[in-house]
C-alpha cells in the first residue's frame, strides 16, 4: 500500500470546552489551544482532532451545530481559527475538525425554515412525518432516551426524527440537495486549511427503507436503535460519494466513528478503496456494554478480556488499512479506570498506567491520545448526581431508577462509565482550578489536580507524561519508527494470563512488546534469540537463560535479533 502523509503520525484529541481558557470566562477557547501548541509539539503530536467548535446552543456540548460556517463565540471566531491553523502548521501539526452531519441543531436555520414550511425545500432536509391516530410513526428509542419522535414546533399533528437529543434533528441524507450542501460546507473548511475530519455518528446517516415498529426491548414499549440499524440502507454509498467529492481531491485524513469491525466491513471502510483513511478501534469500549439502558455492568475489563478485544481487531484489519487506536475519548471514562482492573492493587501507580499506555500505543495503527490521558488522569470520584452535566448519563440514571435500581446502585452504575469522567478541565498546574482558567470553571476540576497536573509531570522524568513522550519518540525513531508504524502485528503467548504481548515485524526488524498486567511478578519464556531492550516503563529487566521475569506492571519493548 502506498504510504500516506498521515500514517506515521500521532494524534491528539482536544475537547475544547475543557482544554485551556484564555479569557477567564471559565470555558476553554481557541486562544487557549494556541497557547498550548508547543506543549503538544513537544509531546510529538502531528494531528490534532478538535471536538466541535461551530456555533451551537451546546445542548450536546457542540455536537448540535446551528451554523456550520462559523465558530461559536464562546470558543472564539474564524480569525482565531485561521491563526490556529497557521500556528499549528508552523509546528507541523495538522488540524482536523469534527464533522457532525447525521444531525444539526434545532436552532439551525434549515430547521427553522422546515418548521415554517414543512412541505417546502427545507422540510425535505429532515424526517418530518404525520402523527397517525395521535401516534408517532415508530416505537424507536433515541440514544439519549425517550422516543426518537418529537412534535414539530408549530405543527401539533407532525413530528420530526432525532436519533440523539431532541435538539439534534436528523438530516435526511436521501435528499441529494442536502448532501450537496454538506459537501460544499466540507470543501469550504478543507479550502480554509484543515487537513481532514473525524466523522461523527456516521453509521446512523441512513435509516431503514421502511419505517416500522420493532419488538420493544424494555418496559417503555420502545425499541433500541441498535436493532433498527440492522435494517438500515447501505451507508457506504454516500460515504464513497463524500470521499470522491471532498476527501480525495484534498488528500484528507479522515477517521470514522464506526463501530463495525468485522473483516468484510472493515475493507469497505478503510481498505485501499475504503471511504475513510482510518476508523477507531472501539472493541474495548463496547465490550460488556449493558443493553439495559444504563451501564451497570462492571466498568473494567480483565487484562485477558482487553487482550482479546485488541488482538481481535488487529487480526481483523491485518494490513488492509490503519485503525486508530484509543483507550479513551470524550464519550468514555478514563482509560486507566477502565482497562486497569480496579480490583487489583497498585493500579493507580505510574507503572501500571505506563504499561497500559505502551500496550495500546504500539499496536499497528494510529495512536490517538485524549487530553489528560497523557497525565494518567483517572475517573472523577463523583459524590452526587448534582455533579453530572452530561445528558446521556442523566438519562441512563432515570432509566436505571425506573427499572427498580436503588439510587445508590443507579449512581454507581452510571457514573463508572459516564462521559463526564473525561470532561473535567485540563490540569495544567497545581494553582487554583489547575491553571485551566482565571475565572470560575464551567464544571468542577478533577480533585486530584494538585498531584496529577502537567507542570509537575513535565519536571519529572519518570512521570506518565514523560513516558508518553518516550513512546512518541520511539514511534518517530529513525531505527524503530518504521517497524512500529507499518510492521505486521503478531500475537505472542496469547494464552498466558495477565500477559499482553505481541511482535511487530517489517521483514527487516522484529520488535517484541510485553506487559505484565498484574501486581505480581510473571515469568515469560522467550524463544532462543537475542533480546535488546529499547524501552522499559520502570525498573530493570531480569533475564535468566531464556526466562524473562517481569516485575508487577512491568512493560518493555525488546528488539529481537
Ligand atoms: O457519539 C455517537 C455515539 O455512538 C454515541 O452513542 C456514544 O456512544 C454515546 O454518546 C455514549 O453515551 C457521537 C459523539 O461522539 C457524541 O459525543 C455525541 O453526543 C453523539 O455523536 C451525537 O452527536
Amino acid at each position: 500500500m502506498e504510504q500516506k502523509w498521515w500514517q506515521n503520525q500521532i494524534a491528539y484529541q482536544i475537547w475544547p470546552k475543557s482544554f485551556c481558557d484564555s479569557d477567564g470566562d471559565g470555558i476553554g477557547d481557541i486562544q487557549g489551544i494556541i497557547s498550548k501548541l508547543d506543549y503538544l509539539k513537544e509531546l510529538g503530536i502531528g494531528i490534532l482532532w478538535i471536538s466541535p467548535m461551530y456555533s451551537s446552543p451546546l445542548a450536546d456540548e457542540g455536537y448540535d451545530i446551528s451554523d456550520y460556517y462559523d465558530i461559536d463565540p464562546r470558543f472564539g471566531n474564524l480569525i482565531n481559527f485561521d491563526i490556529l491553523l497557521l500556528e499549528a502548521r508552523s509546528r507541523n501539526i495538522h488540524v482536523i475538525m469534527d464533522l457532525v452531519v447525521n444531525h444539526c441543531s434545532d436552532e439551525h436555520e434549515w430547521f427553522r425554515k422546515a418548521c415554517e414550511d414543512p412541505e417546502g425545500p427545507y422540510g425535505k432536509f429532515f424526517y418530518i412525518r404525520d402523527l397517525k391516530d395521535g401516534r408517532p410513526p415508530t416505537n424507536w428509542r433515541s440514544y439519549f432516551g425517550g422516543s426518537v419522535w418529537e412534535p414539530l414546533p408549530g405543527h401539533p399533528d407532525k413530528v420530526y426524527l432525532h436519533f440523539f437529543h431532541k435538539k439534534q434533528p436528523d438530516l435526511n441524507w436521501e435528499n441529494p440537495e442536502l448532501r450537496e450542501e454538506i459537501y460544499r460546507m466540507m470543501n469550504w473548511w478543507m479550502d480554509r486549511g484543515i487537513s481532514g475530519f473525524r466523522i461523527d455518528a456516521i453509521m446512523n446517516i441512513r435509516k431503514p427503507e421502511i419505517f416500522r415498529d420493532y419488538p420493544a426491548d424494555r418496559e417503555d414499549g420502545l425499541c433500541s436503535l441498535h436493532h433498527v440499524l440492522h435494517d438500515q440502507m447501505d451507508v457506504k454509498v454516500y460515504l464513497n460519494e463524500m470521499r470522491d467529492k471532498v476527501f480525495l481531491p484534498h488528500d484528507a485524513f479522515t477517521v470514522g466513528e464506526v463501530f463495525d469491525n468485522d473483516p468484510e466491513a472493515l475493507e469497505q471502510f478503510i481498505g485501499i478503496n475504503g471511504c475513510f483513511s482510518s476508523m477507531f478501534d472501539f472493541s474495548g469500549e463496547v465490550f460488556n456494554r449493558s443493553g439495559k439502558g444504563w451501564y451497570a455492568d462492571p466498568a473494567f475489563l480483565t487484562p485477558d478480556q482487553y487482550k482479546e478485544c485488541i488482538f481481535h481487531a488487529q487480526r481483523a484489519v491485518k494490513d488492509k488499512g490503519f485503525l486508530s487506536n484509543i483507550i479513551e475519548n470524550h464519550d468514555e471514562p478514563r482509560g486507566v479506570s477502565r482497562y486497569l482492573p480496579q480490583n487489583f492493587t497498585d493500579v493507580h501507580t505510574p507503572a501500571a498506567k505506563k504499561a497500559l499506555a505502551g500496550i495500546y500505543f504500539l499496536l499497528r495503527g494510529i495512536p490517538f491520545i485524549y487530553q489528560g490521558q497523557e497525565l494518567g488522569m483517572e475517573n472523577v470520584p463523583f459524590t452526587s448526581m448534582d455533579d453530572i452535566t452530561d445528558c446521556s448519563t442523566l438519562d441512563q440514571y432515570r432509566v436505571a431508577l425506573d427499572a427498580g435500581l436503588t439510587p445508590d446502585e443507579a449512581f454507581a452504575g452510571v457514573t463508572s462509565l459516564s462521559r463526564d469522567n473525561a470532561r473535567t478541565p485540563f490540569p495544567w498546574d497545581d494553582s487554583e482550578n489547575g491553571g485551566f482558567t482565571t475565572g470560575i470553571p464551567w464544571t468542577k476540576p478533577h480533585p486530584a489536580y494538585p498531584e496529577i497536573n502537567a507542570a509537575a509531570q513535565l519536571r519529572d522524568p519518570d512521570s506518565v507524561l514523560s513516558f508518553y513522550k518516550k513512546l512518541t519518540a520511539l514511534r518517530h525513531d529513525p531505527e524503530y519508527g518504521n517497524v512500529l508504524c507499518y510492521g505486521e502485528f503478531l500475537p505472542f503467548l496469547e494464552e498466558q494470563t495477565n500477559l499482553i504481548a505481541y511482535y511487530r515485524w517489517n521483514g527487516i526488524r522484529t520488535v517484541l512488546v510485553l506487559a505484565n498486567f498484574q501486581p505480581e511478578c510473571q515469568n515469560v519464556e522467550l524463544p532462543e534469540k537475542n533480546y535488546h531492550p529499547i524501552l522499559i516503563n520502570e525498573g530493570s529487566l531480569h533475564f535468566y537463560n531464556r526466562t524473562l521475569t517481569l516485575l508487577g506492571w512491568q512493560f518493555c519493548v525488546l528488539e529481537v535479533t
